[in-house]
């Protein structure tokens, strides 16, 4: 049987069509329309075994029920840390993908992360189902730490928190509900902002569109191109905003514009929406880089806002983040939580523990938390450290005059360089500089061994290369 199939599967789809019209002598072929046909003889060729299963998966081996699945384009982020992969030069450097390595660039795992699995495991922990809307010690600290533990609407039960599967999950939960409860309702988005946001919407058929935020001359923000594109979207759409250090271009509004921004959004009843992915990692601290949400907050405003422990606490793989609906009353928020389990029940269920454990044993524990806030600090530092090498060596480099010091300004695990796709694709195909081909490199990635390479192969890119 095996070596029937083999050499079926070799064989051209009607050569092994006829051999099956001539072992089995009913198909008919019709008008020659192979899915027709496996529909008339109800023939999975998945699940089908005896009388027809094997010839079935002989043609399915031949001309494939996908057929028409197009090869997908690399993801324009992890895709790039593929191609690192594959290439072999000693020189090549990684600063696609914003994960955090130590200065010999190898991942980093924290210290307080070890400790804490360690508890773990003394503990013997168990590994049944969590209930849908995931560890409640962990909902508990993870709403605190963002918003503060005294914070009145925690104190008045106004938040509905659900663990996700990280920062995209618990964004593409939010959207989800979005699609469910306020449809045909806009997300604004920045422009740019992270290349994962428009597929998030987009799969969960969110209509958005952007609002002007950075401004290539200036290499800073467009404020007045912000508000303006703000008060004129339509009446309560959502307004997607990055917390802290946003991604790419790493520049924030200042605490004024901030106030500035929620006034437009209050006037023109949007509802805001953050993605805190990068909280602590901005400042080094968790409750600076909180400012942006609490300030909401403190407005009696009702908000969205995602949150990601990937870069924060290096949890990347272990997929720990959480949604949470700030709402104007109690009973709302008990219905919101209601519906975003509805929602998360049929995609994957229910969450993952190991991350939403060690993240309660961390934040829940006073030593924990404080080591851990030191080793933040840390990575935060080396970042910093990395930044302004960078820049001293651009600037000792560069005799063209050109003035780098923005990249001083900007802040968080990335840099937003101004070079282009053809300057990128220059990084990369001459220098073996792997980054986004948006010009964005990750600073997280670089230590400061490598950082007069990286100014060599910045400085021929922007100056050679159109
Ligand atoms: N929001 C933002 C702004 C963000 O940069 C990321 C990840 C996420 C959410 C989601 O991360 P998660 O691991 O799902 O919690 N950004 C990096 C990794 C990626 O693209 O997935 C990056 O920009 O390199």
């Amino acid at each position: 049987m095996a070596s029937s199939m083999l050499s079926l599967a070799s064989a051209s789809p009607s050569a092994s069509l006829s051999m099956h019209d001539t072992l089995k002598g009913k198909v008919r072929l019709g008008s020659g329309n192979l899915t027709a046909w496996f529909h008339k003889e109800k023939s999975n060729p998945f699940i089908n075994t005896k009388s027809s299963g094997r010839i079935s998966m002989a043609v399915a081996v031949n001309v494939s029920r996908f057929e028409g699945i197009t090869m997908a384009p690399p993801d324009p982020i992890l895709g790039v840390s593929e191609a690192f992969k594959a290439d072999n030069d000693e020189k090549k450097l990684n600063l696609g993908v914003g994960a955090y390595r130590t200065e010999e660039l190898q991942p980093y795992v924290l210290n307080v992360v070890k400790k804490a699995e360690n508890l773990m495991l003394e503990r013997g922990e168990y590994k049944e189902y969590l209930p849908i809307e995931g560890l409640a010690a962990f909902n508990k600290v993870t709403a605190e730490l963002l918003l503060g533990a005294d914070n009145t609407v925690i104190k008045q039960q106004r938040v509905a928190t659900v663990q996700g599967l990280s920062g995209t999950g618990s964004l593409r939960l939010a959207a989800a509900l979005i699609e469910r409860y306020f449809p045909g309702a806009k997300v604004l988005i920045s422009s740019p902002t992270w290349g994962n946001h428009k597929n998030i919407f987009n799969d969960a058929r969110v209509p958005w569109s952007e609002y002007r935020y950075y401004d290539p001359k200036t290499v800073g923000l467009d404020f007045e191109g912000m508000i303006a594109d703000l008060k004129a979207a339509p009446e309560g759409s959502f307004i997607l905003l990055h917390g802290c250090a946003h991604n790419p271009t790493g520049i924030d509004p200042t605490p004024e514009q901030w106030e500035k921004i929620a006034d437009v959004i209050q006037e023109k009843n949007h509802i805001p929406f953050f993605d805190v992915a990068y909280q602590g990692f901005a400042s080094g601290s968790l409750d600076a880089d909180a400012a942006s949400v609490r300030l909401f907050a403190a407005r009696g405003m009702e908000l969205l806002v995602a949150q990601s422990y990937s870069k924060n606490l290096g949890l990347y793989a272990e997929r720990i983040g959480a949604i949470n609906v700030i709402c104007s009353s109690v009973d709302a928020a008990a219905r919101v939580k209601s519906q975003l389990k509805r929602l998360a029940r049929p995609m994957y269920s229910n969450p993952p523990v190991h991350g939403a454990r060690i993240v309660a044993n961390v934040v829940g524990d006073p030593t924990l938390f404080d080591e851990w806030k030191a080793e933040m600090d840390m990575m935060a530092g080396r970042i910093k450290g990395v930044r302004q090498k960078l820049f001293d060596s651009l600037s000792a480099k560069d005799k063209s005059g050109k003035d780098w010091s923005f990249i001083l300004k900007q802040i968080g695990m990335f840099s937003f360089t101004g070079l282009n796709k053809a300057q990128s694709e220059n990084m990369t195909n001459k220098w073996h500089v792997y980054m986004t081909k948006d010009g964005r490199i990750s600073l997280a990635g670089l230590n400061l061994a490598k950082c007069e390479y990286l100014a060599d192969a910045i400085v021929d890119s922007y100056h050679n290369v159109s």
